[in-house]
């Protein structure tokens, strides 16, 4: 059997180091998920960072973690703590992440930011060339590589590569900002097959390649001197079942075997059964929406005194890129609005946002899911926005109600959501109204095609598909060249 390998930033394991033990647990991530489904028709390996940079390992130590990562399949690359800094939390981060988020005003244009993720993709490139025996495939994931598909290619002309970005690809007029375009573009071009979350991704990236290299454009196929690549768009689907099934075991379990969470719910709904909960999820990010999403609430709270003792935001936060200057100035402002909100609407037995700011187990995102009436998900920009989609996914009875930003890649494939433009807060506080008073048939009837589609065009069907396309291109190649 043909070798496959996988290229991401980061492995799909936590790894824990104590002194005299590594543990290597398998994260249960969407994209980890939806490769479990690929590996059971290929033999694959992992490539990526395990999270351990590393100098902090004795060499005793590394051979732990490569053993441990060996059993399920992964191979590190070893990064060291500048490394990080300057390729990960540097480039990627605070250049191509906000840039490609149109957030241009957060974009730090560093040199040695640069020649560190260059260096470090080919790094990548490096540890891919020693795992090469028996490979055909490779598919490299996300804004960390995107200069990694022309390095394999350059090393390796003969393998199929296939490339999936994971976050927005920009309109040219921004994607030009970047004093780099050309080196990124072309390092993309490496690939044979190009995967974008939307349409309008992929037609931007033609844009970007038109005008910035002026190669010939049909539909979906740019023509390079030697080669032909693909681009297509491929809307990254979840677990379906996983979430849908947690949430019906779940509200089968006895009292003593619920989760904190929902023990926690169904007490406060006994005392107040009138509470619609409206549910806020995400990484606590600027591309999120979370300043514009608690100002809308604040002004819906204002403008619709007559919901003030009606509503609960139940408002999760996860901590992310903390040491990044705008991730800890975003904070301090969602902690100084959700004080202010608490402070001038609460009551001595009701507080209008609960904030947590932390990671959840599984169980109790599940449950929050299933539990809260409504969602509110407002992105100023989301590549794609997998918790709507969970969140539909952990409906059982059908009722639910989506409020969803446009400029979230799903808004696409969820047109039976309530669509708001994230930067109107008089729309989404329309829309939180319309949400709490909308009919149980109309929920049900909106949900029920909402769930039909997340079903079928699950994570799993989401990565054969990329699969089945980049056999595809393989075979249109060798068409091409003969002509
Ligand atoms: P993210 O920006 O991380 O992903 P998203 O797609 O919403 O955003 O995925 C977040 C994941 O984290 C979800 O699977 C969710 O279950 C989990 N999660 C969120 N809050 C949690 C909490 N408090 N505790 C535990 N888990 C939590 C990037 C892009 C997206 C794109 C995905 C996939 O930015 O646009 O949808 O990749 O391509």
């Amino acid at each position: 059997m043909k070798r496959f390998l996988i290229i991401s930033n980061r492995l799909p394991v936590q790894i824990a180091i104590s002194d005299d033990n590594i543990d290597v647990t398998p994260s249960v991530g969407g994209l980890a998920t939806g490769m479990q489904s690929v590996s059971k028709s290929f033999k694959s390996s992992w490539i990526g960072w395990s999270g351990v940079e590393a100098q902090n390992l004795s060499s005793e130590q590394q051979k732990k973690v490569d053993n441990a990562l060996a059993k399920e399949n992964c191979i590190d690359v070893n990064l060291t703590e500048e490394e990080v800094e300057l390729y990960y939390e540097g480039f990627s981060n605070k250049t191509i992440w906000p840039l490609f988020h149109y957030f241009s005003q957060f974009v730090e244009y560093e040199e040695d930011q640069w020649q560190a993720y260059k260096a470090v993709n080919q790094k990548f490139a490096d540890v891919i060339a020693e795992n090469m025996e028996g490979v055909d495939k490779i598919w490299v994931h996300d804004y960390h590589l995107l200069l990694l598909p022309q390095m394999i290619k350059e090393r390796f002309p003969e393998v199929t590569i296939g490339f999936f970005l994971h976050i927005p690809f920009p309109s040219y007029e921004v994607f030009r900002i970047l004093p780099w375009r050309n080196e990124i573009i072309n390092g993309m071009l490496g690939a044979d097959l190009l995967g974008f979350h939307t349409f309008d991704y992929e037609r931007h990236f033609m844009s970007s390649v038109r005008r910035l290299l002026g190669y010939d454009i049909q539909i979906n196929e740019i023509s390079l001197p030697r080669r032909i690549v693909k681009v297509d768009n491929f809307p990254m689907g979840i677990d379906y079942d996983k979430f849908h099934d947690a949430a019906i075991a779940s509200q089968k379990k006895s009292v003593r075997d619920k989760s904190e969470v929902r023990k926690e719910l169904e007490r406060y709904y006994l005392l107040y059964p009138e509470t619609k909960f409206i549910l806020s999820i995400d990484r606590l990010d600027y591309s999120k929406g979370l300043i514009n999403r608690l100002e809308a609430f604040e002004y819906f709270l204002q403008e619709y005194p007559e919901y003030r003792d009606k509503v609960t935001l139940v408002l999760l936060a996860v901590p992310s890129r903390v040491g990044v200057e705008q991730y800890q100035q975003m904070k301090s402002e969602v902690d100084e609005i959700v004080g202010r909100v608490n402070g001038k609407y609460s009551s001595i037995n009701r507080m209008p946002i609960w904030y947590f700011y932390r990671s959840l187990p599984f169980q109790n995102l599940v449950d929050l899911y299933n539990y809260c009436e409504i969602a509110l998900i407002t992105p100023i920009r989301d590549g794609m926005n997998l918790v709507a989609k969970e969140f539909i996914a952990s409906k059982t009875d059908g009722r639910g109600v989506l409020i969803l930003s446009e400029m979230a890649g799903a808004s696409k494939e969820m047109s039976e959501a309530l669509i708001i433009n994230p930067n109107d807060k008089a729309q989404i506080a329309a829309a939180i109204q319309t949400a709490i008073e909308m009919p149980d048939e109309e929920q049900i009837e909106r949900n029920t095609i909402l769930q039909k589609r997340l079903k079928r065009y699950n994570v799993e069907k989401w990565a054969n598909d990329f699969l089945n396309s980049l056999e595809k291109v393989k075979m249109s190649e060798e068409i091409y060249l003969a002509k």
